[in-house]
């Protein structure tokens, strides 16, 4: 271990930024026999890493940015690892006054990819490489392997590639890092993921109401259920810590965990994020929106307070077959489940789209089944879906997700339904299947909509049995006329 830089220009890479998560990026990096520089605002945070874990690596201590970039070799490589926002743009500005033409920045933050499009932009303008990084995993996967998406310039990923790629997870021999595309795109697929996580965690969330509401199982017995879920198709980190937290009891009353925890749910702004862009893209992304707007709910305290003891109506009587209403509570998971992540892929071809970024779904497919929080089983599926045909017009018609779901249908529904009658709410169950039959459906009732825009804002409307656009003379003779 050195903690002083009087060797010169000797780091591979540098992080800056070392609250919990820059700090197990720099040992992460360290650990995988890289010479890491350390730099923080304040040095505090520099000085506690190295006493506590100086020794996993060769660290390189700097109390200011000239010090740190002169630390790095060339081409300099620094990753930044702070709040996003206003901290980030500080940053980056004093990186960029000290750093030389070549020289690459990573944004391993969260922050909002149309950012990353404008910081990339204006450091490319300055002869620098701007690369805005998605960076999945939390805490934990910041150390021992996180997925890494990384935007920005091509031949950055050169320079860049293989030390992302050595420490991030690995499944099967292939590292969860791939080069994303131009500027923004990884910022936004790790948007998109993050959505796609609060679909997953919502979905999830009314399994477990429904078990605790419908069949009154406890804490435990619901545990018992995502334990044995996680060993066949449903295998996820996400249902592998559902039961660990199901099963945590409380010190203080010896109740489970989960029973004195209140429940109103909180965001740091990723989902919101996703469902503000997809609503921009004109993608239905009613799975993530369900669940942005469920923890809305969820944290409407006041509100419910005061809503508790409405009617509920005539409710029906409670499922009399657990192990029946548990199989099909596992179908409509799963069937859900692929509408998320459909719709999810729907929004990336549809940024890809709106920013010519050329994104391959299935190498995100590949990079998300390690290292991130929604890792599973599932994403070998959709890798193989997007391998057979890149060009799929929704996951749902991949043969292999087509066909689970025509298993899963009558569970879904059945869910859906006894939900519904048992007063129970599954905003996300329910939002999912209306999506897949409107999807399947051979006329919607958009006809209408489109009729009445016609009659009251003279919108025009397509036939099916013409070409071209049409409006009815509704406030004269009601003919049409040709628009
Ligand atoms: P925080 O998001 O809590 O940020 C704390 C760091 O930002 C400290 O190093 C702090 O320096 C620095 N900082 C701030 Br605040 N304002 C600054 C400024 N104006 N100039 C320079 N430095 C400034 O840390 P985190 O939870 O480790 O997350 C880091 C990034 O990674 C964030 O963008 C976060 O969204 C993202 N991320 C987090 C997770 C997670 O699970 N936590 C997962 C994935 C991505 P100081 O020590 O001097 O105050």
């Amino acid at each position: 271990m050195t903690i002083d830089n009087t060797e010169g220009a000797r780091a591979q890479i540098g992080v800056t930024g070392l609250a919990v998560m820059g700090s197990n990026i720099a040992r992460n990096f360290a650990r995988h026999g890289h010479t890491v520089a350390l730099h923080n605002r304040s040095i505090a945070k520099t000085d506690a890493l190295i006493e506590e874990h100086g020794s996993e690596g060769d660290f390189v201590r700097t109390e200011t940015i000239e010090e740190f970039v002169a630390a790095l070799q060339k081409p300099r490589r620094v990753l930044i690892m702070v709040k996003a926002g206003d901290p980030t743009d500080a940053v980056i500005e004093e990186l960029a006054s000290a750093m030389e033409p070549g020289d690459i920045i990573i944004d391993g933050g969260n922050a909002l990819y149309t950012d990353t499009i404008r910081r990339e932009a204006s450091l490319r303008d300055r002869g620098l490489h701007f690369v805005g990084a998605g960076i999945s995993g939390g805490e934990e996967g910041a150390l021992n392997g996180p997925s890494i998406m990384p935007g920005g310039p091509k031949e950055s990923y050169q320079a860049l590639g293989p030390l992302l790629e050595s420490i991030a997870a690995q499944v099967d021999g292939t590292p969860c890092c791939t080069h994303i595309g131009p500027d923004g795109s990884g910022h936004f697929v790790k948007m998109v993921h993050n959505g796609i996580e609060y679909a997953d965690m919502q979905l999830i969330g009314e399994a477990y109401n429904l078990f605790r509401d419908a069949l009154g199982y406890d804490a435990d017995q619901v545990a018992d259920v995502f334990t044995e879920w996680n060993a066949g198709d449903l295998e996820s980190y996400l249902v592998e810590i559902t039961a660990e937290v199901l099963r945590q009891k409380d010190a203080k009353t010896g109740k489970a965990l989960v029973d004195v925890i209140v429940d109103a749910a909180e965001q740091k702004g990723t989902g919101r994020w996703t469902v503000k862009s997809a609503l921009d893209l004109g993608v239905p992304v009613t799975g993530i929106a369900e669940a942005v707007f469920a923890r809305a709910l969820s944290g409407a305290r006041e509100q419910r307070k005061a809503a508790v003891g409405l009617a509920s109506g005539q409710l029906a009587d409670k499922p009399a077959d657990a192990a029946q209403f548990t199989e099909d509570i596992r179908q409509a998971l799963y069937a859900s489940k692929v509408v998320a992540y459909a719709q999810g892929f729907d929004q990336i071809a549809a940024g890809s789209a709106e920013y010519d970024w050329n994104l391959h779904p299935a190498d995100l497919a590949t990079i998300w089944r390690g290292g991130c929080i929604i890792r599973a089983r599932f994403l070998n599926r959709i890798k193989d879906a997007y391998d057979e045909n890149p060009k799929l017009p929704s996951l749902i018609l991949a043969p292999y997700f087509r066909d689970a779901i025509e298993t899963a249908i009558d569970s879904w529904r059945r869910v859906v339904s006894t939900a519904t009658l048992l007063g129970i709410p599954v905003p996300a169950f329910a939002s999912s299947l209306s999506y897949y039959d409107a999807l399947r459906a051979e006329r919607l009732p958009a006809a209408l909509t489109q009729g009445q825009r016609d009659f009251f804002g003279a919108h025009t409307y397509e036939r099916v049995d013409a070409e071209g656009k049409f409006h009815t003379l509704w406030s004269g003779d009601r003919s049409e006329v040709q628009a």
